[in-house]
């Protein structure tokens, strides 16, 4: 079994970063290490407070442990990380990388325009120091915009843009861009994959709502979906029908992220059947 490490914040309520990562990396059948970013008492999408516990002075501390005791990972899945973080998690994911290790970056840090609450200005330009290293970015548009220094263009574009976007992710490093959020009808979502070479869509129906933390669940099913040995365009067409069914299991009042765990079957059984994995 393969064993991937998650660095990303552990959001004691609501259905993202971790506490997402931990189950849908497992029901990939990748054994899913953690290591926390911070902590907040909840996510700082839609509730009316956080504490929050920076712990970027345990990474240092836990990276020593880990050399200690000859701890090492196939792969690496970054998340909702701190500002001054970028240093010890490229540290770790050298340190304590098997060889070929994969790095998987989702530059989590704004969705609809917007930057997260509590991220500054600056913080896209250190995100890229980390885009820069990975064999897999997972930006949505506005992170792809931000990434690139431009402002975000969410609807009206064409499939030129697409492509000046995941062009302009890859040259900043990443060796394979998942852009996320893609729509060019009314009636469809999907993505854009792009592996230096072409562009591979992948659409589903549009559903009517909107549900917090489902690129935190696309992430992390791509991430283990690859590790099980599925192709990008493959792996991005199964994380997308994972949120797709997730969203579809949330009851209408449950506002802070979405029912994945009532989707996790489907995961299981499409990783179980396809070939190789
Ligand atoms: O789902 C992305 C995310 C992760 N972690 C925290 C967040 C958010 C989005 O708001 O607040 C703490």
């Amino acid at each position: 079994m393969k064993r991937l490490l998650t660095i990303q914040d552990v959001s004691c309520v609501g259905q993202c970063s971790a506490t997402v990562a931990l189950p849908v990396v497992s029901a990939c059948g990748v054994e899913c290490a953690v290591l926390p970013s911070a902590v907040l008492s909840n996510h700082t999408g839609g509730f009316k407070s956080w504490s929050f516990c920076d712990l970027t002075p345990e990474m240092p501390k836990i990276e020593a442990e880990w050399r200690k005791n000859g701890v090492s990972f196939d792969a690496f899945y970054t998340g909702y990380v701190c500002a001054n973080q970028i240093d010890p998690i490229l540290s770790i994911t050298s340190s304590a990388a098997k060889p070929g290790a994969l790095k998987f970056v989702d530059p989590a840090m704004a969705d609809d325009g917007r930057l997260y609450a509590g991220f500054g200005a600056d913080f896209p330009r250190k995100m890229a120091r980390l885009v820069r290293v990975a064999d897999y970015a997972l930006p949505n548009f506005t992170e792809a915009a931000l990434l690139l220094g431009e402002k975000p263009v969410l609807a009206g574009y064409d499939e030129a843009y697409v492509e000046h976007v995941v062009k302009g992710v890859h040259a900043l490093g990443a060796k394979n861009v998942v852009l996320t959020g893609v729509s060019f009808k009314p009636d469809e979502l999907g993505s854009a994959v792009y592996d230096g070479r072409e562009v591979v869509y992948d659409f589903n129906p549009r559903l009517k709502r909107q549900s917090h933390g489902t690129g935190d669940v696309f992430a992390a099913c791509f991430a283990g979906a690859v590790m099980r040995g599925l192709s990008a365009a493959a792996a991005a067409a199964l994380a997308a029908d994972l949120v797709c069914a997730a969203i579809e299991a949330t009851p209408d009042d449950h506002w802070y992220g979405v029912s994945f765990e009532a989707a996790l079957p489907l995961v299981v059984q499409r990783l179980s059947e396809a070939k190789g994995t």
